[in-house]
């Protein structure tokens, strides 16, 4: 007789709490099937990976032990969520995670009730979880809050700022660390060589009496089972010192892929009445998964894949990545001037810097995800001559705001700020959004801004800033692939505040900071198509602005039209006030800026996101018509004769 086939547990869980129903030994096998959905799901998605992998266990021991939605979880970053939402309801979407309107690639509020707070910058989960904590104890809901931060994470300052303070509180804070040893990159810094010291210790190698011996110590404030568990007396023969000295109770290190330590160990945290707990536990990042396991980053982000294989498709491009292009030209300034410096803050790879650090190894600093500090350290090798470039995502950069204000640019320091990632960024959504730089540091007197309109101009960005020394300098660019314009072999120094006419034409002017200048001409082709030519001007410089250039636009054109990848109070916010202030817009003049609308924008492509920003080049045909005057109707017959 043929055998029945056997329903696999994981279809079986549709909540969590159809997982704390199941026997405990069922866990093991529903882990192995969770990791194998997740490796599918990703395959056919790309996102994150290697992150998930290593916190399968603990997620599965999490929603087994503690009783969510109505205890709460909080995933620092949320990358490493995926597992997460295949158990909270979510495993039917997974494969429209990063995708528009599908699952976000990180955690978030309005998703799930699972998610009790969202993320995606790092280092935020111990201040939330103890807010949630305080908040619970005084309007008298009791509940467990967990905190789930990596080792990585856990190198920010925002991290150590709500240790001390809640060490300080008897509030019921569960924070998790999860050390695997990895950031994206290989860590940098101290406290992975303290965690490292931890995880070597005797006890986490070691023996069943050595646990025996500390049994005795443990504190009194715990409930009985907890002297029991030898798991739990283990962790405070180790010590973890730095975490008791904030106030926390510690324990550790456990072996994370290990259900049969981590259900105890969890359940005596959950019924133990003491204040903040962390418990360290060590993983892999990649676990149970061959291709991530080998690879150097361990598959923290990954573009479709062969399940078999790991090969990960990349879409086919010639033109070289901007990131690239910045991080070749930094070599070659640095090849030159013994003053060039890199700083990264925990992004070697993101910003190109590994590359940097092949030739100039000694002369890159990785401070760790600290974007603060990265700016202020920064302003300090300024301070005695040095040329730092300072690499960070225009979305990181915002952590560091007062930094560049009060360290930087009110000291008139030459930093130098690489942004990269400016403008729309696709898929990994609201959180990440590139769109304010302009706008946040447009604010800031002295600071010169640039934006390249194509990888030969980052080039000469790069270059310009190199050469300049007066005060702090900011350059942006997009994510992805340049647009395969010819490069030229050496950047070259552009006078600062003047922009460049790429076409010249009538009537209609359009102005462009930075790399809406490929679709801006090709609007422009589309206009001409229609008998109307019109001037296309490159601005290269928010700050200081080419007042002249933009005078003179304005007043030989019928229309002017600005356009960015940004945000209101970014470049468009510049010209129309200077527009304004100069009495430029009293006459026939009818100037309208086009920049990313003011809402948080949901993942999707970034050319979805260009459209419906109007930001591609029907966007601006159809707003350089209608400021023209054109009706529904006389647009409809114009773009009629063109397509
Ligand atoms: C403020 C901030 N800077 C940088 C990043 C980019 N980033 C995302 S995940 C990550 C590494 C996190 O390492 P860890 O906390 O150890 O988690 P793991 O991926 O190893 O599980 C970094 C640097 C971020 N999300 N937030």
């Amino acid at each position: 007789m043929a055998e029945k086939p056997v329903t696999p547990l994981l279809d079986t869980v549709h909540t969590p709490a159809d997982l704390r129903a199941m026997p405990r030994e069922n866990l093991r096998q529903l882990a192995d099937e969770l990791r194998a959905e997740m490796i599918d799901a990703v395959s056919v998605t790309g996102g994150h990976l290697g992150a998930g992998l290593g916190v399968v266990e603990l997620t599965v021991a999490l929603h087994a032990v503690f009783d969510t939605p109505h205890d709460r979880i909080i995933w620092d970053v949320g990358h490493q969520a995926y597992p997460h939402k295949i158990l909270t309801g979510r495993r039917d979407r997974m494969r429209t995670l990063r995708q528009k309107d599908g699952l976000s690639g990180f955690t978030r509020r309005a998703e799930s009730e699972y998610d009790p707070f969202g993320a995606g910058h790092s280092s935020t989960s111990i201040s939330a979880g103890l807010g949630m904590a305080v908040a619970s104890d005084m309007q008298d809901k009791p509940r467990n809050v967990v905190a789930v931060i990596g080792d990585g994470a856990m190198s920010a300052g925002m991290a150590y700022e709500a240790m001390n303070n809640a060490g300080a509180m008897d509030a019921r804070l569960i924070v998790v660390l999860n050390d695997n040893d990895m950031s994206i990159a290989p860590p940098t810094g101290a406290l992975r060589t303290y965690l490292a010291r931890l995880v070597s210790g005797p006890v986490y190698r070691g023996t069943r009496e050595a646990a025996k011996t500390v049994v005795s110590k443990l504190p009194k404030i715990l409930h009985e089972p907890a002297r029991k568990t030898e798991e739990f007396a283990r962790s405070f023969f180790t010590g973890g010192t730095l975490f008791e000295e904030l106030g926390f109770y510690y324990v550790g290190p456990i072996d994370g892929h290990d259900l049969e330590s981590l259900l105890p160990i969890f359940e005596n945290v959950r019924d133990a009445e003491t204040g903040p707990i962390l418990i360290h536990l060590v993983t892999q990042k990649g676990k149970g998964y061959a291709p991530a396991e080998s690879s150097a980053d361990k598959y923290h982000g990954v573009s479709k894949f062969n399940v078999i294989t790991g090969a990960q498709s990349k879409p086919a491009s010639n033109a070289p990545s901007y990131t690239n292009v910045f991080a070749e030209t930094l070599i070659q300034e640095a090849n030159e001037d013994p003053r060039v410096v890199a700083v990264t803050a925990a992004m070697p790879t993101g910003t190109g810097l590994d590359k940097f650090a092949e030739i100039h190894p000694t002369r890159i600093f990785d401070v760790g995800i600290a974007e603060q500090h990265a700016v202020t350290f920064a302003a300090g090798m300024a301070s005695e001559g040095m040329k730092p470039f300072v690499a960070i995502y225009s979305t990181f950069l915002q952590r560091a705001y007062d930094q560049v204000v009060h360290d930087v640019a009110i000291q008139h320091l030459p930093v130098r700020f690489a942004i990269d990632r400016a403008g729309f960024v696709g898929a990994d959504g609201p959180t990440h959004a590139g769109n304010y730089d302009a706008a946040y540091l447009g604010a800031i007197p002295g600071l010169v801004q640039m934006a390249a309109a194509d990888e030969a101009e980052l080039r000469h960005m790069v270059t310009t800033a190199a050469a300049y020394d007066n005060g702090p300098i900011a350059f942006r660019y997009p994510r992805g692939d340049g647009m395969g314009v010819d490069m030229p072999a050496r950047g070259q120094v552009l006078p600062i505040g003047k922009g460049r006419i790429v076409r010249q034409g009538a009537t209609i002017a359009i102005l462009s900071y930075g790399t809406r200048l490929g679709e801006v001409l090709a609007a422009a082709d589309k206009l001409a198509a229609l008998g109307l030519n019109p001037t296309v001007a490159d601005a290269r410089f928010l700050k200081p602005l080419d007042e002249e250039l933009i005078a003179r636009l304005a007043q030989t054109h019928d229309v002017l039209l600005s356009i960015e990848e940004g945000s209101i109070g970014g470049f468009g916010s510049h010209v129309a006030t200077f527009l304004a202030s100069n009495g430029l817009l009293d006459g026939k003049l009818r100037f309208r800026p086009l920049m990313i609308p003011d809402r948080f924008d949901e993942h999707a492509s970034q050319s979805d996101m260009y459209a419906a920003a109007g930001l591609d080049r029907a966007g601006i045909v159809t707003t350089a018509l209608t400021t023209l005057g054109y009706d529904e109707a006389a647009m409809a017959a114009a773009l009629g004769k063109t397509s």
